[in-house]
């Protein structure tokens, strides 16, 4: 549905950036209370009530958002700029992740690695694919390999996202190499 497709972008907003732009805070751990959250949104026009946000929580094709175990609190499983605890574990990674990227970033990130840029973590896909949809947000897309447990084994953490995303703080040049399968 085209509505709770918008809906959902702006909660990703809300919960991942700028909650202060509809007056709301999070506690340290990214949840938003659900009734605060609610009333806001409808403050600012942004009309919705629990059962639509029940339905975009259940339905968004990247499970983006997690409810607390009573559903009092609502929160983005990934993709934040500000600071949160996520409350991940330190994870084994594969040998190989993904990170698709436009081609026009290709000479910044061969000189300095892949970086968090804005958000909390660098974001690896777990496929090729999965990695190409993330990288054409950015423009023509080049996909690049990360040699993740090689990664772990000298030292670097990860952490998987509840919805399947890797995470971690950062790739150096020498982890990564240009993929040409598809
Ligand atoms: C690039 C979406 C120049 C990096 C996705 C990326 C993901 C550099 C861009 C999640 C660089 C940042 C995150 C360097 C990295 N020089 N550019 N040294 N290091 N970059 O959007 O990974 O759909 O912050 O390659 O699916 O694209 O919103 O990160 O192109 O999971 O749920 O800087 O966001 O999730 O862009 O995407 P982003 P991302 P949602």
């Amino acid at each position: 549905m085209k509505k709770d497709e918008s809906l959902g972008r702006f909660i990703s907003m809300i919960l991942r950036h700028k909650p202060e732009i509809i007056g709301i805070t999070l506690d340290e751990y990214g949840y938003a209370d659900v009734n605060e959250l609610i009333s806001a949104m409808n403050k600012h026009k942004k009309y919705i009530d629990r059962m639509t946000l029940e339905r975009i929580v259940t339905e968004n094709d990247k499970k983006r958002y997690s409810f607390n175990e009573n559903h009092t609190k609502i929160r983005a499983n990934q993709g934040h700029s500000i600071t949160v605890n996520l409350e991940l574990d330190k994870k084994v990674p594969p040998e190989i992740l993904y990170h698709g990227t436009a081609i026009r970033f290709l000479e910044s990130i061969q000189k300095s690695g892949l970086q968090k840029m804005s958000r909390q973590y660098v974001h690896l896909s777990k496929d090729i694919k999965t990695a190409i949809k993330v990288g054409k947000r950015h423009g023509n897309v080049v996909v690049l390999k990360v040699y993740a447990k090689k990664m772990f084994e000298n030292g670097y953490d990860f952490y998987l996202s509840k919805n399947g995303v890797w995470l971690c703080d950062k790739v150096p040049c020498e982890y990564l190499e240009q993929c040409n399968e598809k």
